[in-house]
């Protein structure tokens, strides 16, 4: 056992008085909301590469962080890591966690290696999974730190990046099936340009089509159950990557026949980058029918970067929330924390309290969502601002057979005068304050 998180005890539910800075003060995992526990509505998992991989680096600085198992390079540390993290994962009382191939094992020399170190990582997870009752919500494969990928992964220019790409992947796949994985993410990092100066747009998209409809197909080859979510990202590594948005993602996946068969993790930071509002992003997945799963992840609001934070804002975790329940909750998907620590947060005591808050800040937000949508507090409103559209003639209008001229001539024999009503944004952002 880990000796990393030595006197930690498991966090316990005090309730909203409680002081304690290691408590949960709102996330109570066996409370009753609506039809399920507060833990089936949430499905945290924690990430494997922000808290056990990253060493405090940035731009400008090398490593803070002190981890006993660093520099990771052998599978004697690969194995201490993994302790430390399914030690966290007891504290925490966190159901799931995620991981890519490049966190937990080594590189080998070659690939058959790799994928060696891999399974062998993989059995030692199955141990600690079926010991502990932790479960896999996703694999992903890293394929954007080595230099290999520099111009690109499946939409590299060199076609035996492609193959190696399908090797990794592949690998990935096999050991998030064996590991009953409830989804796989593909997170195209390099998928996109530096320059178009020296990008072939045309077969770059192409290539990336291919791949993911192979990657669909070998899901049903092997009888993998769980769903393949595309994480949308407009930028960060690259200047411009293909899966900008949900909206480009979608439009992405129905030109290659893909919209029934792979949907989105939708992560809060990258829909601030993008210019959109996390709740925008979750709700164009639900309406395209691709919502997926989250990374509940904020950016800092000054820096403009992907800043990686743990979630912060009742505020903004309800609206979060609000979206992920009208898009019935979640089925594979969960809520996962992309976050990272600060690189100041030097102890291992700050890698729980992080967790604590962030778990903390989503049942909040997840309270405050259940409760308004029980009351009907928005989509009441909602409804009678589109009250006139429940009638006859109004529904005649999109039905089939309609036309515009035919509409044109029915608008002028009323000779219709529409009387602008008001839109009650403030109204309606005084109800949600009320619910926080
Ligand atoms: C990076 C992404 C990445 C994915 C997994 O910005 O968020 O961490 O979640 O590859
Ligand atoms: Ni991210
Ligand atoms: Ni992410």
């Amino acid at each position: 056992m880990s000796q990393y998180f030595a006197d930690l005890q498991p966090i316990t539910f005090e309730g909203r008085d409680s002081t304690n800075p290691l408590a949960f003060r709102h996330y109570d995992a066996t409370a009753m909301l609506g039809d399920r526990t507060m833990a089936e509505h949430l499905r945290f998992a924690v990430c494997y590469w922000h808290n056990f991989v990253w060493d405090g680096s940035d731009p400008f600085g090398g490593q803070t962080f002190d981890r006993p198992w660093f520099p990771a390079d052998t599978m004697d540390q690969a194995r201490q890591k993994a302790d430390a993290a399914f030690e966290m994962f007891r504290i925490l009382g966190v159901p799931y966690f995620c991981f890519h191939d490049h966190d937990v094992r080594p590189e080998g020399d070659t690939l058959a290696e790799s994928h060696e170190r891999l399974n062998e990582i993989a059995d030692y997870f199955e141990q600690k999974m079926e010991d502990g009752g932790q479960k896999l919500l996703w694999g992903t494969a890293n394929m954007f730190s080595n230099r290999r990928y520099m111009s690109g992964a499946a939409t590299n220019p060199d076609p035996d990046v492609f193959a190696y790409c399908a090797s990794t992947v592949k690998a990935c796949m096999d050991v998030t099936h064996r590991l009953h994985g409830e989804n796989y993410v593909l997170w195209g990092g390099r998928e996109g340009y530096e320059s178009l100066l020296n990008t072939d747009l045309d077969r770059e998209l192409e290539q990336m089509g291919r791949f993911l409809s192979m990657v669909v197909e070998y899901k049903h080859k092997i009888g993998f159950k769980g769903a393949i979510l595309i994480e949308p990202k407009p930028q960060e590594p690259t200047k411009h990557q293909y899966d900008y948005d949900v909206a480009t993602v979608y439009g992405f996946l129905k030109r290659f026949g893909l919209e029934d068969e792979v949907k989105v993790n939708v992560e809060q930071g990258h829909a601030i980058l993008a210019g959109h509002s996390f709740e925008h992003e979750l709700a164009m997945a639900r309406t395209l029918g691709i919502f997926g799963s989250i990374d509940m992840n904020r950016n800092d609001y000054q820096s403009g970067w992907d800043t990686d934070q743990f979630p912060n804002s009742p505020g903004e975790a309800a609206l979060a929330y609000y979206e992920v329940l009208r898009a019935g909750g979640f089925t594979t998907g969960g809520t996962n924390f992309d976050a990272k620590l600060r690189r100041q947060s030097l102890d291992a005591e700050d890698l729980i309290a992080a967790h604590v808050g962030g778990m903390d800040i989503c049942a909040r937000g997840l309270i405050s969502a259940h409760a308004m949508i029980e009351d009907d507090a928005l989509e009441g409103p909602r409804r009678v601002r589109y009250a006139g559209w429940e009638g006859e003639a109004a529904q005649a209008m999109l039905a089939k057979g309609a036309t515009l001229d035919g509409i044109a001539a029915d608008a002028e024999a009323r000779d219709v005068n529409p009387q602008p009503v008001s839109g009650a944004q403030e109204k309606l952002e005084n109800i949600v304050n009320r619910y926080l």
